[in-house]
Parts: structure tokens; sequence; C-alpha cells
């Protein structure tokens, strides 16, 4: 699968990228990311990249014409593959979400700063647009990435363990039971004997609970709401 992100801050995703289980998967060919840089398709002398908004009010809006010149120089015109912004006004990013951008062998991901990118760019080149969700966020950077790592390790040999995208919580509809490792005894805090006890069936049994008790207490939302119907507040 590949992923291109048009960015003003390209610098910002190696270091996350280029580590773990993303640079393997890059390493091995499951994953491409080509990073763009916005201000590389500036054509004017100052490499102006935003602009202040008409109407007045101020702050400051990306300009359409770099980001349609990047993007249709990498992908053509029109683009062959979904345009996805990040934005808070988009669709909420879940499990869900995550899972049918998976399908997808090639995205686009757009990265805005400011107060975000002229309107022209979201009705004639943006295709979708996700929201990781109800905070702001200094730019679209981190969510690109959330969405890059959610969808990558959910690709066919990305994790050393094909089951475990399936033992997800929230791919189960719960949240994770308790994890422990060793040592057995910690400050006088002890692991459960269950989980000691060598009896797996038992160890499930007690594992299902839990999950189903925390998951009450936690988020009871996700057990009347089906998959992931956030039913929240839009910014
Ligand atoms: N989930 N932000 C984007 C600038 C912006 C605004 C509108 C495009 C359109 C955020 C979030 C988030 C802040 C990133 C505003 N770009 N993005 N930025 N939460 O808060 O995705």
């Amino acid at each position: 699968m590949r992923f291109d992100v048009f960015t003003l801050f390209p610098e910002m995703f190696s270091a996350y990228l280029d580590e773990s289980i993303l640079k393997r998967a890059q390493e091995v060919g499951i994953l491409q990311v080509g990073l763009h840089n916005i201000r590389d398709y500036t054509t004017d002398k100052h490499h102006t990249t935003a602009d202040v908004p008409y109407g007045g009010g101020g702050g400051m809006v990306m300009k359409p014409e770099p980001i349609f010149r990047a993007v249709e120089s990498i992908l053509g015109a029109p683009p062959g593959c979904p345009v996805i912004l990040l934005t808070p006004q988009g669709r909420r990013f879940s499990q869900k979400v995550a899972e049918e951008l998976a399908g997808y062998p090639h995205l686009a991901l757009l990265s805005g700063r400011y107060e975000g990118v002229d309107e022209r760019v979201r009705e004639h080149l943006v295709t979708d647009e996700i929201s990781l969700g109800d905070f702001v966020l200094t730019g679209g950077e981190l969510p690109a990435m959330a969405v890059i790592d959610a969808v990558s390790r959910l690709l066919p040999g990305v994790l050393g363990d094909p089951d475990a995208p399936q033992k997800d919580s929230h791919a189960s509809g719960l949240l994770e039971y308790p994890h422990y490792t060793r040592p057995p005894e910690f400050r006088g805090w002890e692991v459960p004997e269950v989980l000691r006890s060598g009896n797996h069936a038992e160890i499930e049994k007690w594992r299902q609970a839990q999950a189903l008790a925390r998951t009450k207490k936690r988020r009871p939302d996700m057990l009347t709401q089906p998959e992931d119907e956030d039913g929240g507040e839009v910014s």
C-alpha cells in the first residue's frame, strides 16, 4: 500500500515512520510513504503557501495553487486515489474507518496548518475528510501519522502475528483485558492466580469477564452502539 502525504512539514513524519514496525514494513515493501512539501510547488519568489482570509477575521489560509500543483503533479489530474483532508470537521476516525482505508492500494493525505485550506481545495480536490477527534491541534500532521499507523498495521505481514488485528480491542467490540508479565510479585502486588494456573479454559473465561466488566464501566457506549456509531459532538 502507498501513502502520499502533502504537508508543509514533511520532516515531522520521518522520526515516526523510520522506526520499529513501520520502518520494517517499508523495508520489506508492504508499505510505501511519499512525503511532499507543498512549499516545493509554489511558483512565486517568496514561496508563499498561505495568505490572509477574504472577508477578514485574522489568521491565515493555505493557498489553493501550490496544493493543487503538488497533488496533481504526484497523482495526476484528476488523482487516481482518495484524497483525504485531516480536519476537525471530518468524519471521526475509528478502527472501522481504518479497516475501510486499508482496502485501498493508494491514499493521499493532506495535512493543513493555520485556519485550514481554501474551500476550493475541499470542493474540487479533496474526496474525504477525517478527524482524529474533537480537539484542536496545530496541524494535520499528527492525524495523518495516526491514519498511516492504524491502517498500516492492518496490512498483511506488517505485524508479526497475522491474527493480531482481529485480537485488537475495538475489532472485538470490547476493551482489552488486563495484561501482566513477570515478575509474579512486584512490590507486594501479585499477578492474578488464574493467569499462572496453566488452565487455558479458565484463563479465557477470566479474560472475557474482565474485558466485559471493563467495557461496561469505561465505555458503555461500545455495548449499546454497534461498531462505532459515535453520536458524538462535532466541532
Ligand atoms: N483531527 N487540526 C488541521 C488546520 C486545518 C483546518 C481545517 C484543514 C482544514 C485535527 C483533528 C485538528 C487543527 C488539524 C486544524 N486544516 N485534524 N488544522 N482534531 O485539530 O484532524
